[in-house]
């Protein structure tokens, strides 16, 4: 096989003041952070369909990046010059994980059968390339909302027939997540949503959902499947109204059906900006849930009002996650780019630059999140915010030891209570600030 990405180097850490666009200035794999190494508390992945696949085409335009790797489009020869191309990519990335949908590795034929001798050969293919490198599968997924059958749904379709295929296609994605040796399996409601209440039951399509993920879990541990299932949360788009608003709504609908032990949380940043919070919002909600599993890393335009899926950038917002996550006790799994260079950068050197950009970038966020914690000001600030619970009537509160008759009786003695204290929000923002930029 011959090199598909000409010219571009294996690509190496040369530190801050390096001017070389085709190298690390942050991301350095074997620097101990916190007493680990950065490439441990950062297992990065390549997301198959936006790399290997997107050729920038949108509602305006045609493609402007060739994505053909030297064959024709649509056919097994091109499914595995993209494998040749993703492992020749992620070799020179020094990333160790992908994540994947069914329909990124191989064209879809109209016969389910025939699209799953596909995968298999595929896959098979894939297996080689995994021994050679070292490289593992962070997630694979099924794609339940491109095909049109999926117009309705999937697991919240009204067809019954279309519910079947899509459970055909839970079977065969998580049966392909194991042969890979995948750390977890998601489930992106992409039209388990609504348009309009006027012809929708919420009740029975979410309760269909739920039993679908019920299968798939039973499923998938019947076939040797330990890692997690995530539940990737989004707000709207495709539909209107999606079940899976955010992290909040999404642990509760776990919880609703008996789902929490198995399921955790895939947040995506772009997502969670969608849903009108922050990125560690979503990231604070889902480690308070005990569901912080996987993390789409990305970051979307807040200038337009949808899912740019852009690299990246935004190194205070990739502090403040670094930080939840960290503080949260970890990942169970990575950090997926699931990022599109912009359709102007179509050469093979922007998908490499959109990388180095993603890690760069998070990168710097693990080492100033470090620092913040290191620097301890702001864990002594809340520690000390709370600090009334620590004593006296507090103390009965937070020990549950106490009753609506004796917290009523201690008001009345209180007469006036005092302001609870200044909440900083300046100051502390200061102190990350001065840790940013110092
Ligand atoms: C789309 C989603 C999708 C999931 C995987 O908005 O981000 O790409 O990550 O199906
Ligand atoms: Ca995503
Ligand atoms: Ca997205």
């Amino acid at each position: 096989m011959s090199e598909i990405f000409k010219g571009i180097p294996e690509i190496k850490y040369e530190g801050p003041k390096s001017k070389n666009e085709l190298a690390f200035k942050f991301y350095d794999a074997d620097r101990v952070i916190l007493g680990k190494k950065m490439s441990e508390h950062l297992p990065f992945a390549m997301a198959w369909w936006h790399n290997l696949c997107a050729n920038g085409v949108d509602m305006f335009g045609r493609g402007t990046a060739d994505k053909s790797f030297g064959a024709v489009p649509g056919t097994m020869e091109h499914a595995k010059a993209k494998v040749d191309a993703g492992f020749e990519f992620m070799k020179k990335m020094g990333i160790k994980y992908f994540c994947f949908h069914d329909v990124d590795l191989v064209p879809e034929a109209d016969d389910i059968k025939e699209t799953n001798r596909r995968l298999d050969e595929v896959t098979d293919y894939m297996l080689v390339k995994m021994k050679e490198t070292g490289i593992k599968c962070l997630w694979g997924t099924a794609n339940m909302f491109g095909n049109p059958r999926f117009m309705n749904g999937a697991g919240s379709t009204n067809s019954a027939d279309v519910y079947a295929f899509a459970a055909a296609q839970v079977k065969k994605a998580l049966e392909l997540t194991v042969k890979l040796g995948g750390r977890g399996y998601v489930f992106w409601g992409g039209r388990e949503g609504y348009e309009t209440l006027l012809n929708t039951d919420v009740k029975f399509e979410q309760e269909n959902i739920a039993y679908l993920m019920r299968m798939a879990v039973d499923y998938g541990r019947s076939i040797g499947f330990k890692g997690d299932f995530y539940i990737e949360p989004k707000p709207r788009e495709p539909m209107t109204h999606q079940y899976d608003f955010d992290a909040a709504t999404a642990a509760g609908f776990l919880r609703a059906h008996g789902l929490d032990k198995d399921f955790k949380l895939n947040i995506e940043a772009n997502h969670a900006t969608l849903a009108g919070h922050t990125f560690e919002h979503e990231l604070r909600i889902a480690a308070i849930n005990g569901m912080l599993g996987s993390i789409d890393a990305n970051q979307g335009n807040p200038m337009l009002g949808w899912d740019t899926d852009c690299f990246p950038w935004d190194v205070v917002t990739a502090t403040k996650a670094m930080y939840e996550i960290i503080k949260g006790g970890g990942l169970t799994g990575g950090f997926n780019f699931d990022a599109k260079t912009r359709r102007p950068s179509n050469t093979y050197a922007d998908m490499f630059k959109g990388y180095i950009l993603g890690m760069d970038t998070f990168a710097l966020g693990l080492i100033k999140a470090a620092e913040i914690i290191e620097d301890g000001r702001l864990d002594k600030f809340v520690e000390e915010r709370y600090s009334s619970f620590g004593s006296g009537i507090g103390k009965k509160i937070a020990d549950r030891k106490t009753s609506l008759s004796e917290l009523a009786d201690y008001a009345a003695k209180l007469g006036k209570p005092e302001l609870p204290g200044s909440g900083n929000e300046e100051g502390l923002e200061e102190i990350v600030n001065q840790i940013l930029y110092s």
